[in-house]
């Protein structure tokens, strides 16, 4: 893991019909995002908030889809300022809601491709987020980055994905609602579904250590995009989208946890956080302990003994 942290504010709130997710990366600053990562020994520079060019207009047959333009100005002005973050160390984009991943791994993805290296994609996340902008229904486009970043038609005129992301290098996690759309779609995928009921049967941890065993196996790099719903709502609230049956305190903080000891992610998002949403900042709080936990905050930490 690369010790400089860049933070990147997303305030973007078009891929969804909630007011609030633009406060998003204020919370997280007044959360004390900043100052965590620098009491775990990591340099940190705050680039502020992206400013999106102007929306240019933009039509599709779909009309249920809303705020295309901004959504194009977002996924362009995000993947410049990612693929740059990531020449100089650790990208956390801020969010605002998940359709920011639309630019955030495409700038990742152009990174990688420059590197020579694959990159993998961990999504947790209760919904697998696998519309097109010709498929989905409610319009909102948050619910589409996945099927993009794995290079689905039915984007235009978003610009092309730059390096589809092959299905076994994106791992779903945490899933619990599905469009019949999405389920169709991920049907004709080999895309690793771990839902609610796998996680269940199989434990938290060892998905995912096998998702990571591949990851290592290639040098890839690993972006991780953490959608506030992935959580259960009773613990974090603050969120447009609520699905019960989340991961729990306890089941996120190991997931974060394997994922520190792993040493393999390479950039982050932290989407969908809508503080207005919030009873007295506790989603905001809870989202920057997982954070310091991804970061190698530990409750005990035991030396490495030698044998004998
Ligand atoms: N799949 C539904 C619901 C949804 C997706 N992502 C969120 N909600 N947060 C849709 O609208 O596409
Ligand atoms: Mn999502
Ligand atoms: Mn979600």
């Amino acid at each position: 893991m690369n010790d400089r942290c860049i933070l990147i504010g997303a305030p973007v709130e078009s891929g969804q019909r909630y007011a609030g997710c633009l406060m998003g990366p204020a919370a997280y600053r007044a959360g004390k995002l900043p100052e965590t990562l620098i009491s775990l020994g990591r340099e940190v520079e705050d680039r502020g908030d992206v400013i999106p060019a102007p929306a240019r207009p933009a039509q599709i047959a779909n009309t249920a889809v809303h705020s295309l333009p901004e959504t194009i100005a977002w996924t362009e002005a995000l993947g410049r300022a990612t693929e740059r973050a990531m020449a100089d160390g650790f990208p956390i984009v801020m969010g605002g809601d998940h359709s920011l991943a639309l630019g955030s791994v495409a700038g990742v993805a152009r990174y990688a491709q420059e590197q020579g290296r694959p990159l993998f994609v961990l999504w947790l996340d209760a919904h697998t987020d696998f519309h097109t902008l010709e498929t989905t229904q409610s319009g909102n486009l948050h619910g589409t980055p996945v099927a993009y970043l794995a290079g689905k038609p039915g984007f235009d005129p978003l610009p092309p994905f730059p390096a589809p992301v092959p299905a076994e290098q994106i791992c779903l996690y945490g899933i619990r609602s599905i469009d019949p759309a999405e389920h169709a779609a991920l049907l004709e995928h080999d895309i690793q579904i771990n839902d609610m009921r796998v996680l269940d049967e199989k434990g938290i941890a060892a998905p995912l250590s096998a998702f990571l065993k591949r990851v290592k196996q290639a040098n890839g790099l690993l972006h991780v995009s953490l959608d506030v719903d992935f959580l259960d709502p009773a613990i974090a609230p603050a969120v447009g989208t609520t699905v019960p049956g989340g991961a729990t305190f306890r089941e996120a903080h190991l997931v974060m946890e394997l994922l520190h000891e792993s040493g393999l992610v390479s950039s982050l998002d932290l989407v969908e956080l809508n503080p207005f949403l919030d009873e007295r900042g506790r989603t905001t709080n809870l989202m920057v302990d997982l954070v310091a936990s991804l970061f190698g905050r530990k409750v005990f930490d035991r030396p490495t003994r030698s044998a004998g």
